[in-house]
């Protein structure tokens, strides 16, 4: 299978991010992705391509200007609230609540982060616009060789996309690349994409962009956002609104999930891409649905992650893989190289 890989990810490099009153070291770390790197040339699954240059028409179907403005002189303004900032990373600690406004732009570098960024987790760095701009650059090259007649590739990146929407960062995730994929994908002719998020947490960035809409399918397999971030979208009952009424499939599942379970769940999730027709597959693909991962709460083994893979390839579409959550640092390149393994060989 092909790699596009995003040589630029580690410009990315967060130092802490709060988590119960406190700031931690980050657990969305460069390392993550030379692991997954250093798998697949191990095993040698395919060539590693560097992306091609990103559309700037592409990305402003994905995302809001007054967002992607904000997101790519961010740095510059955070150090020149202080020049000490250059060694600290930018957390938003203030956010627009029901009833207050998100329509004015503040003048205050804060108050626009907090606007923006809906958690303390995400740490914005020097390199993060240029790593994430690369990310989902290698997003939109995966979804062009599909587009080209290869049967699957992979965009091996980070920082993770599938939490950020339309206008706003979080969850580790400052463009969503697997949006950019998918809408590559739409503009080269295919009539109806699916998107297929199996990361451990819900991909409310993509849903939100796409809810709307009835070309582009989002269906996810997540922990329960009554228990599990990000806690306030992917419940069972949101599918869809408007067009897009019937093109949104939530599946949550428990804490304690083992692969027996999920994959009950995948089944269904693929029944209904079938029905809707999709022409294309892009599969976010976040491994931190193992029983080893530091933040989550589902018990997939490695070996699961194969059968995954095999599940995926008899949907017969193709496909474009982006890589996304999975913090258990080791066995990460274990883990998402074996669904593309198991893609290959079913
Ligand atoms: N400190 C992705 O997997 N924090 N994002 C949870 C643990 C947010 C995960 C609490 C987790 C975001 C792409
Ligand atoms: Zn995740």
């Amino acid at each position: 299978m092909l790699t596009i890989y995003n040589d630029r990810h580690a410009l990315h490099q967060g130092r802490v991010e709060m988590f119960r009153g406190e700031l931690v070291p980050c657990f969305e770390v460069p390392a993550r992705a030379d692991h997954v790197k250093a798998e697949i040339e191990r095993r040698a699954l395919g060539p590693l391509l560097a992306p091609d240059a990103l559309p700037d028409a592409l990305l402003a179907k994905v995302h809001a200007p007054r967002y992607l403005d904000f997101i790519a002189g961010a740095w510059d303004e955070w150090v020149a609230l202080d020049p000490a900032n250059a060694e600290r990373d930018a957390l938003p600690s203030y956010w627009p609540t029901r009833g207050m406004r998100t329509d004015v732009l503040p003048a205050s570098f804060p108050a626009r982060l907090g606007l923006f960024g809906f958690d303390a987790g995400t740490p914005l760095t020097a390199g993060s616009w240029a790593a994430a701009r690369h990310g989902a650059a290698s997003a939109f090259t995966a979804a062009q060789r599909v587009v080209g007649g290869e049967r699957a590739a992979f965009a091996l990146t980070r920082p993770p996309g599938h939490h950020a929407g339309a206008d706003f960062f979080g969850g580790y995730c400052f463009l969503n690349n697997a949006a950019v994929a998918a809408q590559a994908l739409r503009d080269a002719g295919i009539e109806r994409v699916a998107v297929l998020d199996v990361d451990y947490h819900h991909g409310n960035g993509t849903q939100a962009i796409f809810y709307a809409r009835d070309d582009v399918h989002f269906a996810s397999l997540h922990a329960d956002p009554v228990t599990d971030y990000p806690y306030y979208l992917g419940h069972a009952d949101e599918r869809g609104a408007g067009a897009g009424l019937g093109f949104n499939h939530n599946l949550p599942l428990p804490r304690g999930t083992d692969f027996a379970g999920w994959r009950a769940a995948l089944t269904s999730a693929l029944a209904r891409i079938a029905e809707v027709k999709a022409g294309a597959l892009v599969v976010s693909l976040g491994v931190d649905t193992f029983e080893g991962d530091p933040i989550s709460g589902f018990k997939l083994r490695s070996d699961d992650y194969l059968r995954m893979g095999e599940d995926l390839a008899r949907a017969g579409l193709p496909t474009v893989f982006v890589f996304e959550g999975g913090y258990a640092v080791a066995e990460v390149g274990v883990n998402a190289v074996n669904v593309l393994e198991g893609f290959e060989q079913a």
